[in-house]
């Protein structure tokens, strides 16, 4: 297949191209696309070194797949004529996620909304790495209510976000600060931000709507109650979150540690004992969810559950997920 990677020289575009490559991702041509800045410029990869090219509907037409990291107004300018060009198009970005003719997916959770669709939105991270764990409950448990604060990485804010957290980092140590920041609405650095993305009119973050409004799409639950507490937290590259669940049905810690050890996506690390949880350290690099912490909740009597998830946010946030689109709609056809 001819894939092309728009938006290449970005965290998601990087770690587009290495997934790509780790899952043999049948591509016979790789078009590298970007910024007219970057056009012309070579990024090494595993088909050797490739020209960046500035982005065209001419020069992309000629794609089987194109892999979009790209900001949502790039997206929305771009990517339907893409697809109405016969590429298939996968969107990383927000831009197509609650358009009703659009599919949003999480394989492990519903990929048969791929179907013939050639134009398919990958889902925000934190909602991708929340979902694939959810699911398995909702399955064996049912859903009633969701409540999630989230630990979220500096590469939520792509590869500048990661550098200002380096810099800033190395600024208090090595100079004695104080941290600064562009990226982030206030320094990273030894600190903890409650906000990722803009204020909505009923108090809540885009990032923390987001994960009710996707989640609940991709799930089929159109009336799930759900509330997000999103965080920045100064980490490189992992999610976490705190997810407290009341089910339809009695759960135990026992049942759903059992349910997720077999779900597709997700990893159970979950012995306190020898002091194993989920932690970004070990998640890092990791294509599973990592589930721990696992507890009854008292709140919600023999309905309520604890857990603690770690995703990689590149990886099943971002590139991972997108892949895993790409393949099934390559056996869509
Ligand atoms: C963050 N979750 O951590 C965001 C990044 O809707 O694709 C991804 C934003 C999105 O900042």
């Amino acid at each position: 297949m001819r894939v092309g990677v728009i938006g290449a020289t970005g965290a998601v575009g990087k770690e587009l191209v290495e997934v790509l490559a780790k899952r043999r991702f049948p591509v016979t041509e790789l078009c590298l696309f970007a910024s007219t800045r970057s056009a012309g410029t070579k990024q090494k990869t595993p088909w050797g070194e490739i020209t960046i090219e500035a982005y065209s509907l001419e020069a992309a037409r000629n794609l089987d797949l194109a892999l979009l990291a790209v900001s949502g107004d790039f997206a929305k300018a771009h990517a339907r004529a893409l697809a109405e060009a016969g590429v298939a198009v996968v969107d990383n970005s927000s831009a197509f996620r609650l358009e009703q003719d659009v599919p949003l997916v999480v394989p492990e959770v519903n990929a048969a909304a791929i179907g013939n669709h050639r134009l398919i939105a990958n889902p925000n991270c934190t909602t991708a790495i929340l979902v694939v764990a959810l699911e398995p409950l909702r399955q064996a448990f049912g859903l009633r209510r969701v409540i999630v604060s989230t630990y979220q990485a500096a590469s939520g804010a792509g590869a500048e976000g990661m550098a200002e957290l380096e810099r800033e980092t190395r600024r208090v140590l090595l100079e004695g600060g104080p941290a600064g920041h562009e990226v982030f609405a206030h320094p990273l650095a030894f600190n903890v931000i409650p906000q990722i993305d803009s204020f909505q009119p009923n108090a809540y973050t885009r990032e923390e709507m987001k994960v009710a409004w996707e989640s609940r799409k991709i799930m089929g639950l159109p009336d799930l109650l759900i509330s997000c507490t999103a965080v920045r937290i100064p980490t490189f590259r992992v999610h976490a979150e705190a997810v407290t669940i009341e089910t339809e049905r009695p759960v135990t810690p026992e049942a759903a540690r059992a349910v997720l050890a077999k779900a597709a996506g997700v990893k159970v690390v979950d012995d306190p004992a020898a002091q194993l949880y989920p932690m970004p350290i070990t998640a890092t690099g990791q294509d599973d969810v990592e589930a721990g912490r696992i507890r009854a909740n008292p709140v919600f009597g023999d309905c309520g559950l604890d857990l603690f998830l770690c995703g990689d946010q590149l990886l099943k946030g971002a590139a991972l997920n997108a892949v895993q689109i790409a393949e099934r709609l390559r056996l869509a056809g």
